[in-house]
């Protein structure tokens, strides 16, 4: 069996996830469940990034160790992640004692190679970033990643010779053009970073201890970032005593990431792997944000949307299309209540949920529920519709096999159009009445056939609805395979459900916007 290894970030702990955040891993989630139903062995992984100076702070701040506050924060996330049904293989966690021996182990041998060097590093250092900056990448003198107030600090460090491998990173790129997608985060990384002048990265701190400390020279802490970094690979038990999953999954089939932490996967992360003369991933892929209409979604600004606000009230399901539906690949993607409401009424219930209620009534009314069989004769309007079906169905399929979710979504949303619109063709009740069956029967079939493969291309985005939706047209669990799309021959003499069950239930705007309200 193929395999394939699928990461998102792990998160810091420094809070509840909101939907943005929220939104990697269900893209993840939702790769994974695509690639399982195209026959993969997938591993997927998430995590928890619960070191730093950071994390210390916040934990002090609520009067906890750093471990409590870390201990908590990783309940927190894989509770989300049950109520969200995220199916990842390992819950990573930086402070897993193997995790810590192996960063150990390759900061040590980086030393050894070269590789780090020790020296006295004086910067503008963004606290909540972690990160220093040189003078030329400040925007406006502040933070060119999260716009805060940077500080001039001094200590004795150690750091990674990224110029060394700064020209072969290049040429990977070069090399690789599909190692970063979309192509403009490459440019990006280029024309920003390398091009410019790639500075050496300052690995260690000394200004706290809530980290992995170097072995040879205790009083230094990790960098994070090389810390969390590494996670992809010992969460697989490289350089332990059992590395099967290390040697049967990587190097990794696509990394996940948010456009903040782009830098880090893009450049330093590629580079410690050309370090460790490991391969690299096959594919960085940098999604943009969810915002909100007035900016940023923050605590300061009160605007936050927790996942558990739409779920509870509207389903996983609709929550996640909602999320999945968002164009956050090239652009950021704009969350309003008004939009999330507009959507469920119309793109579930009054599109796909009213389009299998209203065939599933017509199948019990017209034939006592037994899906027809149809003589295959076809007319114009069955083969236009056929056609459309089909090319729009692999341009579904070429859509999600290129990661654009969102527009894979919304072609497979035309089908369900297109299908309605076949029911308006074809008028079944007209054809019930005239008694031409043979059309009858004809114009039922295809519909149920329309929504059998709707069905079916749902699974990875909306598991639930998708598999309610072909148990209530009757099409086995065993038949429920991509494989069904092109060729399936198991819907004569189907039985659907006798009343349908609605797939959602249509919302009065107004009140669901009294309780969107913040
Ligand atoms: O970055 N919309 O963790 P994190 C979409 N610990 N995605 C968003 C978002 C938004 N509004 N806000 C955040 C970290 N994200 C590091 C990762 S990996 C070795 C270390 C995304 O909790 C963000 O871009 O700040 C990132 O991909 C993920 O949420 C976790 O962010």
């Amino acid at each position: 069996m193929k395999k394939y290894y699928i990461t998102t970030p792990i998160y810091y702990p420094s809070g509840k996830f909101h939907i943005g955040t929220a939104y990697t891993t269900v893209l993840a989630d939702t790769l994974k469940r695509y690639k399982q139903l195209r026959g993969y062995d997938v591993f997927m992984l998430t995590g928890l990034d619960e070191h730093g100076q950071k994390v210390q702070a916040v934990a002090e701040k609520q009067g906890k160790t750093p471990q409590e506050h870390v201990d908590e924060m990783a309940q927190m996330a894989q509770d989300l992640w049950a109520l969200m049904d995220i199916k990842y293989d390992h819950f990573m966690r930086t402070t897993a004692k193997w995790h810590e021996e192996t960063v150990q182990k390759i900061f040590e041998y980086f030393l050894e190679k070269g590789d780090i060097y020790k020296g006295s590093y004086e910067g503008l250092y963004c606290m909540p970033c972690e990160t220093y900056f040189t003078e030329t990448q400040l925007v406006d003198g502040k933070c060119p990643d999260c716009g805060r107030e940077v500080k001039l600090l001094k200590e004795e460090a150690y750091f990674f010779n990224m110029k060394k491998y700064a020209d072969k990173l290049l040429k990977y790129y070069e090399e690789h053009p599909d190692f970063i997608q979309p192509e403009n985060r490459k440019t990006e990384m280029i024309n920003n970073f390398i091009k410019p002048g790639l500075e050496d990265l300052c690995v260690t701190r000394t200004s706290f201890d809530w980290g992995i400390k170097v072995k040879s020279d205790p009083k230094h802490v990790i960098y994070v970032w090389l810390d969390a970094l590494t996670n992809y690979l010992t969460a697989l038990g490289y350089m332990q005593p059992d590395d099967s999953l290390f040697k049967k999954y990587w190097p990794a089939d696509i990394q996940i990431v948010g456009k903040d932490i782009a830098r880090f996967h893009l450049i330093y992360w590629p580079i410690f792997l050309m370090a460790l003369d490991l391969p690299l991933p096959k594919k960085i892929l940098v999604h943009n944000w969810v915002m909100m209409k007035d900016g940023k979604m923050s605590k300061s600004f009160g605007n936050i949307v927790y996942p558990e606000k739409l779920i509870n009230r509207y389903g996983l399901d609709a929550t996640k299309y909602y999320l999945l539906r968002m164009s956050l690949i090239s652009q950021d993607g704009i969350y309003s209540p008004e939009d999330f409401v507009e959507r469920y009424n119309s793109d579930l219930c009054n599109d796909l949920g009213n389009l299998v209620n209203r065939t599933i009534s017509m199948v019990n009314k017209y034939f006592s529920g037994i899906v027809p069989e149809y003589n295959g004769m076809k007319n114009e309007v069955d083969k236009e519709f056929e056609e459309f079906t089909n090319n729009k169905l692999k341009r579904v399929e070429q859509l999600i096999e290129n990661f654009d979710i969102s527009n894979g979504l919304q072609e497979l949303w035309t089908i369900i159009s297109r299908t309605n619109k076949y029911i308006d063709e074809t008028r079944p009740w007209e054809l019930s009445k005239n008694g031409e069956t043979e059309k009858l029967k004809s114009s039922i079939y295809h519909l149920i056939e329309n929504i059998r493969k709707i069905g079916i291309m749902l699974i990875p985005f909306m598991t639930d609805t998708a598999k309610n939706l072909l148990r209530q047209i009757g099409v086995p669990e065993n038949l429920q395979t991509w494989e069904s799309l092109e060729k399936y021959d198991g819907l004569k003499n189907i039985k659907v459900i006798e009343k349908g069950e609605p797939l959602f239930m249509r919302k009065d705007i107004e009140e669901e916007l009294e309780y969107l309200k913040n």
